[in-house]
């Protein structure tokens, strides 16, 4: 059955990504992100029909709020909300970080998902019908040095997910927590380095990692189950990668 879906991000790697497998599986898309010039060539890709690209910053709390009400008439009723706005700024060492590169993550990976969350599940609940999808991260269960508020956010996303679904309990709305681990083909790394196209390259050096296509066949996999089955969690890695030893410091 076609469903309306909303992503966030959806002007790169993961969010175009959903959005070129939804069309194709017969959904219409909502595409936001804050670069407008890319969800319109998203939108010549794929069809004004299937895509409508709506420009929208997901830490601007006013615009968020205002979005239900802002979307175009026959676009209103949102089925499907995909949580994917996210990023990692550094890799630093926590008492070296940014504080100005935390609060952008907690804006984007925290507030940015909350606050969407909050302005489109009414509508859900009232039609008894829909499916957040958020984006955690193994990072958000497996701790590694530098992951400091990045892992600490998407902690956050998977633990907002199972309370989402507690309250939603009695109600036809779904809620989905993916957490993938390494995934190459997007432009997390360069965001995460600051642009240092050969420090992001090398975190893939030798690897076969996880694509954003990978991700978009999960997606489709929860969204197309049957409406009574909810799939709480997803935990991905590429088959290169595993959640492997504690840290321990030796004495030299
Ligand atoms: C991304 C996972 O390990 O590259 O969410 O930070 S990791």
């Amino acid at each position: 059955m076609s469903q309306t879906i909303l992503i966030t991000g959806a002007s790169a790697g993961f969010g175009a990504a959903f959005a070129r497998r939804l069309v194709a599986d017969g959904h219409r898309v909502i595409a936001t992100a804050r670069r407008a010039d890319r969800l319109t060539a998203l939108r010549d890709e794929l069809g004004a029909a299937k895509l409508l690209p709506f420009a929208l910053d997901v830490t601007d709390a006013a615009a968020v709020a205002a979005l239900p009400d802002a979307l175009p008439e026959g676009w209103r009723e949102v089925d499907v909300l995909i949580n994917n706005a996210g990023l990692a700024l550094g890799l630093n060492p926590a008492w070296t970080a940014d504080i100005a590169a935390w609060d952008t993550m907690v804006a984007t990976n925290v507030t940015g998902v909350i606050h969407m969350t909050r302005a489109l599940l009414p509508g859900m609940v009232a039609r008894n019908t829909g499916h957040v999808i958020n984006l955690g991260s193994t990072a958000g269960i497996y701790p590694y040095p530098g992951g400091h508020i990045y892992g600490a956010s998407k902690a956050f996303v998977t633990q907002f997910s199972l309370n989402l679904k507690a309250d939603l309990l009695g109600t036809g709305v779904r809620v989905t927590d993916i957490e993938p681990g390494l995934v190459g083909g997007s432009e997390f790394s360069q965001v995460r380095f600051g642009g240092d196209a050969d420090r992001a390259a090398a975190m893939y050096a030798g690897t076969t990692p996880l694509t954003p296509e990978d991700i978009a066949e999960t997606v489709s996999w929860v969204l197309g189950l049957p409406a009574h089955v909810n799939i709480n969690k997803v935990e991905m890695m590429p088959t290169c990668q595993a959640p492997a030893a504690l840290a321990v410091k030796r004495q030299a």
